[in-house]
């Protein structure tokens, strides 16, 4: 049975160093997978200090860019790409404002953390950056295409 034409997106989420070391990975995941998103890449690396840069290059005059670049390439992060209807606005929805004061309860920021250099995971901020991160963290090969028996009942 074909799933209806949804807008498949793909957006890349990241479980920073925090969040593994805190034992949150399945947490995360089960968010994302619950909600019915689709996992089509996934791996545990320890990014280099030149690739937190790359990553967060957007953010190179801020004040912070060196401790966050420090911190991103700490140790393991879980780099994943997501797919699914809307996944790319929604997936922030799910992470919650960037601060975690100010994010709701509910979202994985909201429930998970409390301080803004601690704030556990990553998500794109649009499809841009969400096509760059996914390319910067993985190659083509890396990204898998299949249809997963839960769709036909998601869309
Ligand atoms: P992310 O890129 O990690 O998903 O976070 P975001 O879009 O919600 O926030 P962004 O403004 O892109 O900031 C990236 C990360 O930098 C850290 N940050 N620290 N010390 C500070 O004032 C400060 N501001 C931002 C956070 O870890 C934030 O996630």
């Amino acid at each position: 049975q074909e799933a209806h034409a949804a807008q498949m997106e793909q957006t890349f989420i990241a479980i920073k160093p925090d969040g593994v070391q805190r034992g949150l990975i399945s947490e995360i995941i089960s968010r994302f997978e619950r909600k019915g998103f689709k996992l089509v890449a996934i791996k545990v690396v320890v990014p280099s200090k030149e690739h937190a840069q790359k990553h967060y290059h957007d953010l190179k005059e801020r004040p912070f860019f060196n401790g966050l670049c420090d911190f991103l390439s700490s140790g393991p992060v879980v780099a994943m790409v997501w797919e699914g209807e809307g996944v790319i606005k929604y997936g922030r929805k799910l992470i919650g404002a960037t601060d975690p004061q100010k994010s709701e309860p509910g979202t994985i920021r909201g429930d998970l953390a409390v301080a803004i250099g601690g704030n556990v995971i990553h998500g794109s901020d649009g499809p841009e950056t969400a096509k760059d991160e996914i390319n910067l963290w993985f190659k083509p090969e890396e990204l898998v295409s299949y249809t997963s028996n839960a769709e036909k009942w998601i869309y």
